[in-house]
């Protein structure tokens, strides 16, 4: 068997990575469900991101080559999502200089999400994972943004703009609610 190669990764992509600083990667394409989420919340802010699948599991080599080289490919964190057995974002995390922020999935393999949950969470003292909710790939891909706005000020923009959007979208779940007492209590007047 031939070894995976950081020429090999290079091959794969160019060496420019779509001029990326966030790179999501995937245990599986059964995972996109989930991870696209985030991919596609980053996509509408026009931070550029990187994608692409890698098992820790089926594809060890080209885990380590990514782990190892991501700082050089100009990645400044990692969001890695993986379900069941989800090896991914510790093994990555143990590899790399770069944060993590870990995915987990509840997978085809998953018993119900708790064996990802605690696969990504219960990392060994020395190695952290930062860990988002159950299937919460736009959470890590908020995150992600937040911490590139550190140094980016588009990616500093989007966390501007993201708060004043939540209350907005707050705001219309009050309307809704608030009209629903309105016509429970009209419904009680007229019984
Ligand atoms: N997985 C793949 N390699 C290692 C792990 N932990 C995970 C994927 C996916 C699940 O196994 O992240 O959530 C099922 O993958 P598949 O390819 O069988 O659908």
């Amino acid at each position: 068997m031939t070894k995976y190669t950081r020429e090999d990764f290079i091959r794969e992509f160019g060496d420019k990575f779509y001029g990326a600083m966030i790179a999501i990667i995937m245990g599986s394409d059964s995972d996109l469900d989930v991870m696209e989420k985030g991919a596609i919340w980053l996509q509408e802010r026009g931070i550029p991101f990187f994608m692409t699948s890698i098992s820790a599991h089926r594809t060890p080599e080209r885990m380590a080559i990514f782990a190892a080289f991501a700082h050089e490919f100009g990645f400044k964190v990692i969001i890695a999502g993986a379900g069941g057995a989800a090896h991914l974002p510790g093994m990555v995390a143990s590899a790399s200089s770069l944060p993590v922020i870990g995915v987990p999935i509840k997978s085809s393999n998953s018993i119900d999400g708790w064996d990802s949950i605690l696969s990504i969470l219960q990392m060994p003292n020395g190695i952290p994972v930062a860990t988002v909710a159950l299937n919460g790939g736009t959470n890590a891909a908020i995150l992600a943004t937040k911490i590139i706005a550190l140094f980016v000020d588009k990616a500093a923009n989007v966390i501007s703009a993201h708060a004043p959007s939540l209350t907005l979208k707050c705001k219309k779940k009050q309307e809704i609610v608030e009209n629903k007492m309105r016509t429970i209590q009209k419904q009680q007047k007229t019984a």
